[in-house]
């Protein structure tokens, strides 16, 4: 067993729709442990800094601005390989090569407004948990 943490985002196409319990249970139904979560709106100052990794991509501008158009829920996913099992549920960047079941293939609408955004690695799952949250806000129940 290797407990972790990761940043698990629902992006704001997927809070319009209504879908964050249909995402957050599919997360609890796989064993993930939702253990700090938050609403918020992101600022553009904020949503280019998260997203600094990707700045020189061609989709970068588009990316930031879809991430503006409204509200998101941010949250810490704990677990057995949390990080693994979260790309897992969430499946591949674009939705029309998503394996069938995942969230992206049921949920997401194209490869930018793709309803969830998932940390990648333990070092950038380490980074973005503390973008968001402070270690008081996390409430481990590993
Ligand atoms: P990931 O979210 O599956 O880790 P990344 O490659 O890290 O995918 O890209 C970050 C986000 O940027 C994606 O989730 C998606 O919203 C957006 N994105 C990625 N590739 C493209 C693209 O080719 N066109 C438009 N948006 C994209
Ligand atoms: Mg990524």
């Amino acid at each position: 067993m290797t407990i972790e943490r990761t940043l698990s985002i629902v992006k704001p196409d997927a809070v319009s729709k209504n879908q964050i319990g249909e995402i957050i249970h599919r997360f609890e139904r796989a064993g993930l442990k939702v253990v700090a979560a938050k609403m918020l709106r992101l600022s553009k100052e904020r949503a280019e800094a998260f997203y600094d990794i990707h700045k020189n991509r061609p989709f970068f501008n588009d990316l930031v601005n879809f991430m503006l158009t409204g509200p998101v829920l941010v949250q810490v996913l704990e677990g057995d390989n949390a990080i693994a099992k979260n790309r897992e549920i969430m499946g591949a960047t674009n939705p029309k090569d998503a394996a069938p079941g995942t969230i992206r293939a049921d949920l997401a609408e194209s490869i930018e407004a793709n309803a969830v955004h998932g940390s990648d690695s333990p070092e950038n799952a380490k980074v973005e948990i503390n973008f968001f949250f402070t270690p008081a806000e996390i409430y481990s129940r590993a």
